[in-house]
């Protein structure tokens, strides 16, 4: 067992018992022990994201605990925002990163962020419940490279698309990516996206494959990319 075992699993337990003491205490135990803050999100609290959401799945708890340990989680990556936003001197490009309109879930939407904001990029968070036409004018106004939408409901799914016909009828010259529990990689290549990852863990790749690929800016003749691994 390593040195770091006992703290990642009492950042996994923080979160699935929302315990926000404990917590506050792991992720100030992982950031002196030095543990990335990659690391910290996808090997601890992150995986206690995942139980909550199956014992929610299953019946198991209800949206009030939900709720406490979503915020439990919240406050983590504020703590470690800092941390995240240390190397933010050397952009390697712009990412604009919102939940879909009518999508008020955010926590998975946040973990991508604080995952690529620590791999280097400027990530504009649009928050949740964001109109198409909201993404292409922050697209514009910050220069994306990219635009990331998040949908968790089968029912805002169809969100995800309306972005990819609003951002090409606008020519907005961006890659249009998405993920969230409903999405697919054959969703987003009907949709004509640009990239799918089932992950925080795997956007830090399929968006750097996707800024390796962008020589021309052209928003034509793209193969989309597909990062499908989990946050372990
Ligand atoms: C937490 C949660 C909530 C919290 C949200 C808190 C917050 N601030 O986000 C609260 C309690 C507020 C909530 C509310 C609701 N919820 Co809810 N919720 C969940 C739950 C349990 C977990 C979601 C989560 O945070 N997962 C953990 C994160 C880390 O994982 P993730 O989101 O999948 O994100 C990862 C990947 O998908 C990927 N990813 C995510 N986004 C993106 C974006 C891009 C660009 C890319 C590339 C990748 C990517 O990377 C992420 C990190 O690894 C899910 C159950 C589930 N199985 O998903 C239900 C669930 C999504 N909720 C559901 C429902 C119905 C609701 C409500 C309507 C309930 C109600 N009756 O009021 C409301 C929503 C209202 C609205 N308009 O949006 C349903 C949706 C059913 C459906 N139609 O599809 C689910 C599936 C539960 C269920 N089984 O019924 N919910």
């Amino acid at each position: 067992m390593s040195a770091n075992e006992p703290i990642l699993h009492n950042l996994k337990k923080s979160v699935e018992t929302w315990d926000y003491d404990l917590m506050e205490r792991s992720v100030a135990d992982a950031l002196s022990a030095g543990i990335p803050s990659d690391v910290i999100v996808s090997q601890g609290l992150g995986k206690g994201m995942e139980t909550i959401s199956d014992l929610f799945n299953e019946g198991r708890i209800y949206l009030p605990q939900v709720l406490m340990a979503s915020r439990t989680m919240e406050g983590a990556l504020e703590l470690l925002r800092p941390q995240m936003e240390a190397n933010d001197h050397v952009y390697r490009g712009t990412i604009v990163m919102g939940s879909v309109q009518g999508d008020i879930h955010e926590i998975g939407k946040n973990v991508c962020c604080a995952m690529l904001r620590g791999a280097g990029y400027r990530v504009i968070d649009l928050g949740p419940d964001v109109s198409p036409y909201k993404f292409v004018e922050a697209a514009k106004e910050y220069g994306a490279n990219i635009v990331g939408g998040s949908a968790l409901m089968t029912t805002t799914l169809i969100m995800q698309e309306k972005m990819v016909k609003t951002t090409r009828e606008d020519g907005c010259p961006v890659f249009l990516i998405f993920g969230g529990a409903p999405c697919t990689p054959e969703w987003v290549e009907k949709i004509g996206g640009d990239g799918y990852s089932a992950s925080g863990a795997e956007i830090v790749k399929l968006v750097k494959s996707l800024m390796d690929s962008d020589e021309t800016h052209s928003t034509s003749l793209r193969e989309p990319v597909h990062s499908t691994g989990g946050d372990s």
